[in-house]
């Protein structure tokens, strides 16, 4: 067996990952017949993900299927062949493009000999690179293990003898069981760290939206420029760069509109093609700074081939994040790498979209004053009366608008404050 294939599992705290070093691998997709993403796009992208972290690509191989082979992933001959090569290719790893079975990745690792990796464990592995704060650790950590539970191999499965060895399995337990209940009870210790965590980011909403400035997110396809953009907007020094998932950990920094009002600006995670359930929902105290938002900037690259179904992508991020009625700025970014007639072209298929480029400077006076248009009309003042028994209203405006004035009256509580014009209608009935 490789190195670091089971025996990453049990080691605690862990930060580790499941990639072993020195890796040269085989790229593995199948071609269903997708013509909005071909899999050499795709490959593409799996390409630079595997180089973002430190896996050496040897080659490819594509196969044009129905559907992947449930047992197999791709058909059993192909693999043979490619098992044929493994002593001129040299290879010690594969990497399939779509997230492996359980079973897939046992029949390819019992026929290959080799570490078995899927988009997602590559994802998984760049993201506990890329992770700083404990925040972004635990959420990690949380769905590292969510990925592994159901991948525990039965292989190296013995039956503990009472009493041998360490004492951490219980009698008659066998080994999977024992690695699966540690598991689990890791997940449900994480859950709790990641709950702490996701409370005290909402408390800090709760101060920030106190000081009644409107929260403007970057969302984008990872790589789109956001923190670049974070950083020319602002003046920030964020960290960008030339690699997928740069940024993990949200940043908010406050800066003003030419008219002065200030506004605080979160740069954060960036989407793609294919993310990890797992990681989405790992992920949620981090993207409930996204579906807080009053505004989400959604960055194009205008550069990438790819540019409209990346962008599907992350509409479709916001719409599972329930952030799909947040008002929204388009910005087709990177246009100095675009010829003119190519960024007119692309402006067609975006609603109003800003084109700009993070890195020159151009767009950004149009992306400024855009920005004050959409934050104007995005509030009104309002004075309601809230029944007790509909409290909940209260804890919306509280989290939504800006309280201005709140007493607790006989009939109700009384508030006075901002409110984004979206949510007008559901405090109709109780509007004075
Ligand atoms: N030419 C050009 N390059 C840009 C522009 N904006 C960003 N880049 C480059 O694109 C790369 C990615 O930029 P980032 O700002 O890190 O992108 P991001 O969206 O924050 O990416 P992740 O955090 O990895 O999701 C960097 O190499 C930037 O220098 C632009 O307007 N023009
Ligand atoms: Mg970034």
């Amino acid at each position: 067996m490789q190195p670091g294939r089971a025996e990453f599992f049990l080691c605690e705290g862990m930060q580790q990952s499941a990639i072993d070093s020195d890796n040269r691998a085989v790229l593995l997709a199948a071609d269903i017949g997708d013509n909005a993403w071909p899999p050499e796009e795709s490959l593409r992208e799996l390409s630079r993900l595997a180089e973002t972290a430190g896996i050496e690509v040897v080659t490819e191989v594509v196969q044009h299927l129905h559907d992947p082979q449930p047992a197999s992933y791709l058909g059993k001959g192909k693999l043979r062949e490619l098992k044929e090569e493994k002593s001129t290719l040299r290879f010690n790893t594969v990497i399939a493009d779509d997230e492996l079975t359980p079973a897939q990745q046992r029949y390819l690792e019992a026929l290959l000999d080799v570490q078995v990796l899927d988009r997602t464990a590559v994802i998984l592995h760049i993201f506990s690179k890329h992770a700083r704060s404990r925040e972004g650790r635990l959420q990690v950590e949380m769905a590292q293990y969510r990925y592994r539970l159901p991948r525990l191999s039965g292989r190296g499965v013995e039956l503990s003898r009472l009493g041998a060895g360490i004492n951490t399995r219980g009698p008659g337990e066998t080994k999977l069981e024992s690695d699966r209940r540690r598991i689990h009870q890791r997940i449900t210790d994480l859950s709790k760290d990641v709950e702490q965590v996701r409370q005290s980011r909402s408390m800090h909403r709760r101060q920030r939206r106190e000081s009644g400035m409107p929260v403007v997110a970057l969302v984008g396809y990872t790589n789109a420029g956001k923190s670049t953009l974070m950083s020319a907007l602002t003046g920030a020094d964020v960290l960008s760069s030339d690699q997928l998932f740069a940024t993990l950990d949200p940043t908010t920094r406050r800066f003003a509109l030419p008219n002065g009002q200030e506004i605080l600006l979160t740069d954060t995670v960036g989407f793609i093609q294919k993310l990890p359930t797992d990681l989405v929902a790992a992920f949620r105290a981090t993207l409930e700074e996204i579906t807080e938002a009053d505004l989400v900037l959604h960055v194009v690259d205008a550069s990438h081939r790819q540019l409209d179904v990346q962008a599907d992508a992350v509409d479709d991020e916001l719409e599972i994040l329930g952030a799909r009625d947040t008002p929204r700025v388009i910005v087709l970014n990177k246009v100095d790498l675009v010829a003119p007639e190519r960024v007119s072209l692309i402006r067609k298929h975006f609603q109003d979209p800003i084109a700009a480029s993070a890195l020159t400077g151009v767009g950004l006076d149009a992306l400024r004053s855009r920005l004050e248009k959409e934050l104007a009309a995005h509030y009104v003042d309002v004075t309601v009366l809230i029944p007790y028994a509909a409290m909940e209203y209260v804890n919306l405006f509280r989290t939504r608008g800006t309280v201005q004035r709140e007493d607790h009256k006989a009939d109700g509580t009384f508030i006075s404050g901002r409110l984004p014009a979206t949510l007008l209608p559901s405090f109709q009935a109780f509007l004075t």
